[in-house]
This record gives structure tokens, sequence and C-alpha cells, in this order.
């Protein structure tokens, strides 16, 4: 099976799995504090999905959120996985989570899957075949004036809350849009933009595994994306993100001095 068929059939599977499994109170437990938590489910799941995939491809690398591991050559096939990507959502609300799976030949992306487990809808796009959401294709918006914009980003408390860098920056754009949103997904809100039913993104800290899928297809649906001072953006580092509607977008928001 080539790669792109191994990975739909195991995000499918990774989600039967997490719609039909429970979750004790025991299992959830934090990680680095208590807004950063991780269930037994989450490593249950990455566990599946390396197995799968190495399996079948065992000079690819794998780098999940669960067992990191350097990434070594960039050159070599890498596989980016966030088994639960929005964990809280998963814990307190069960739904709004997803299974993200990123495929990039060094630089070059290869594909993303994104799959909305409760609603079973998965989102994908291979390098040059455009954005899918299940067997519909999608696109960005095209709207272009800020007043028009919907804003989404992931958590509250880091984009306007904490001290940082580009604090006062957001803080003006929040004041600026139409609206903000905030579902708590990196990888679900980047597909909201690559679907035109949010027009921008923006966060503080998002990590390879909660980007480097939906990335692909936001960049196939048409959308573009950069680090929060429009750089390009890192593949296999930590990073700030900006994500938009369209390069014309990007440009007018970074010279508005965002
Ligand atoms: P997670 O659910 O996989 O932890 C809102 O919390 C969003 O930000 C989720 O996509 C979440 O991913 C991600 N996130 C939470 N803590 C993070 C951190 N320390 N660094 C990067 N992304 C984080
Ligand atoms: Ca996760």
């Amino acid at each position: 099976m080539e790669r792109f068929e191994l990975a739909k059939s195991a995000i499918i599977r990774a989600g039967a799995a997490l719609r039909q499994c429970s979750l004790d109170k025991t299992e959830v437990q934090r990680k680095t504090g208590h807004q950063d938590l991780v269930t037994c489910w989450d490593r249950k799941i990455e566990q599946m999905l390396r197995r799968e995939i190495l399996d079948a491809f065992p000079q690819d690398r794998v780098l999940g959120e669960e067992y990191p591991e350097e990434p070594g050559s960039l050159d070599a096939v890498v596989w980016y996985f966030d088994p639960i990507d929005g964990t809280t959502n998963f814990v307190n609300q069960r739904r709004s989570y997803a299974v993200s799976i990123g495929c990039w030949e060094g630089e070059q992306p290869l594909f993303g899957l994104v799959l909305d487990v409760e609603r079973s809808s998965l989102y994908w796009a291979k390098k040059g075949s455009g954005a899918w959401r299940d067997s519909e294709a999608i696109c960005v918006s095209q709207r272009r004036e800020i007043s028009d914009l919907l804003l989404t980003t992931p958590c509250i408390q880091y984009t306007f809350l904490e001290i940082h860098p580009h604090r006062e920056r957001m803080l003006k754009l929040a004041r600026d849009v139409r609206a903000v949103r905030s579902l708590g997904s990196v990888a679900l809100e980047l597909c909201q933009v690559a679907a035109g039913e949010a027009d921008m993104f923006v966060t503080t800290r998002s990590a390879p595994w909660d980007h480097n899928a939906a990335r692909v297809i936001l960049q196939e649906a048409g959308g573009c994306i950069c680090t929060l001072d429009g750089d390009t953006l890192p593949v296999n580092s930590k990073t700030t993100v900006a994500a938009f509607n369209s390069p014309e977008m990007q440009k007018l928001i970074l010279q508005s001095k965002y």
C-alpha cells in the first residue's frame, strides 16, 4: 500500500477507536501543568499509528507528540503524528478534537490528513492535488477587508493574556476583526481557514505535530502560513504561527504592523 492510503486507513481506525473509547478520570494526567493534559488514549493511539506506519515503512522517521525523537536527517521521509489534537476538548467535551498525520520529505510536503473525530470528517490534501473534506473540494474564503475577518486562535490565554512580544499586535488585531473564535485545536482551526469557515489563524506556540498536516491542507486550499514575524514556518521546530486566507491578506496584515 502506498503511504497516503496507509495513512488514510490508519487515521480512520484511530478515529473509530477514539469514538468508542471510555475515559476514566484516573486516565487523565497533567503534563507540564494544569492547562496541558494527556490521557492514556493519546499514548495508545500514537503507538498504534507508529506501529502501522513503521511496520510498512521502516526506513521512515516519526515525530509524534507523546514519544518525540529527533527527526534526524531532513532528507528522510518524516511523519508528524498528533494522536489527539485538542486533548482538553477530548476530556471535557468529547468533541472538537482531531487526529493529525502529516508526511513530509525533508522540507517538501507530501500529504496531510486531519480527522475531526466526532464528526467523522476527514480533511486531506496531497501536494499539488487540491484540498478536500471527505469527497468535497474545499477552498479558503475570499474576504479581503480586515474588518470582515473571522480570526481563530487555539489558546486565548497564550495569545491575549500572557506577556509576549506579539501581545499588543494580537490585541489590536482582535479589536479590528469581525470576531475572534477559539476552538482549542490547532489542526482543526487551520482546517477551518482552509475550508473558508474562518479567515485567519494565530498562535504563539505550535509544534510540528500540531500544524504540519493541516498546513498542507491549508496551502492546497489557497491559504498561506508563516510565523508571527512573517518568516517561513520551520518544518521541525516549535514556532509561532499565522495563517491567512490568501497571500494578499498576509501582506496586508504584516504591512499594517499587526
Ligand atoms: P494538544 O491538544 O495536542 O496539546 C489548544 O490547546 C491547542 O494548542 C491544541 O491544539 C493543543 O494541542 C496545542 N497546545 C497545547 N499546549 C501546547 C504547547 N505547549 N505547545 C504547542 N502547542 C500546544
Ligand atoms: Ca496532542
